[in-house]
């Protein structure tokens, strides 16, 4: 591993709604129980907090099922919220929902004027690249009136193209280190990763791609022992948690925080 860059100071989360029974996803394996799932969003808000950053826990919204996975109606960049416009009809929503708790919790906030469509999921920063996965969440009108609010914060912008059976970009894919991204071999084999050391996931453990970085541990979602071993044998602190009913609604690790720093 090549050491971790920036310290994250905070985090939003939300809670889960009790709606989050009729969460969107492409495939039907069951509705979460929303008792399991608070208590599975309870342990990651700990494990988040356990490394040292304050964490905002914001209140269900249950007009929107899908509003635990708060990554994709914003984005916060060098404590600059950011707010963007979801893909999916249900979701369009959340983003005017949460602005008065990003002007609180973030340094300021700039609204994305667009047309066009960006879901956060779809978004993976570096120290000072930004990537935006096109998908069927965010297209390229999103992506383009994007660029000039990132490019003002500092950061250089990348679209690319996510491949058409994968919802967002980090579905199947985390930074681990400024150098290194863990990728299913189906994302690594699109071409994205070209200037990045690439760590694929083991077969059958694509799941375990949407990680997330926090600090000094890179938290992945239980269950998926090769990979955790592969990870921990790369020399990271791996910290595995339960994704079960996230999972069920297609939602993983980093959907479930926005997570900055703040000076
Ligand atoms: C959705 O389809 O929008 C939710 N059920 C799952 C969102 C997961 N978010 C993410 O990957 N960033």
């Amino acid at each position: 591993m090549s050491g971790h860059s920036i310290t994250f100071t905070h985090a939003l989360c939300r809670a889960p709604a009790r709606s989050v029974t009729d969460g969107l996803r492409a495939s039907d394996h069951g509705d979460p129980n929303p008792d399991t799932f608070a208590t599975e969003h309870a342990a990651y808000v700990a494990a988040l907090r356990a490394t040292g950053a304050s964490v905002t826990v914001l209140p269900a919204l249950e007009a929107f099922p899908d509003s635990v996975f708060i990554e994709d109606p914003a984005l916060v960049l060098k404590g600059q919220a950011i707010v963007l416009r979801p893909g999916a009809p249900s979701r369009l929503g959340e983003a005017a929902a949460m602005r008065d708790a990003l002007s609180a919790n973030c340094d300021g906030v700039i609204d994305l004027s667009t047309d066009g469509f960006v879901d956060g999921g779809d978004i993976l920063c570096s120290d000072d690249e930004v990537m935006i996965g096109l998908s069927a969440r965010t297209n390229q009108q999103g992506a383009d009136d994007l660029r000039p609010i990132v490019e003002s914060l500092g950061y250089r912008l990348r679209i690319v193209q996510t491949p058409p059976e994968i919802l967002h970009f980090k579905t199947e894919s985390s930074l681990l280190d400024p150098e290194t991204i863990l990728a299913t071999p189906a994302l690594a084999a699109a071409g994205c990763f070209e200037d990045y050391r690439v760590i694929t996931t083991e077969p059958g453990e694509e799941a375990i791609a949407n990680a997330i970085r926090f600090n000094d541990t890179v938290f992945v979602s239980a269950g998926f022992p090769r990979t955790t071993e592969t990870l921990s044998k790369a020399g990271y602190k791996v910290v595995p948690l339960e994704t079960s009913q996230a999972a069920l609604v297609d939602g993983g690790l980093s959907c479930m925080s926005l997570r900055y720093s703040r000076a």
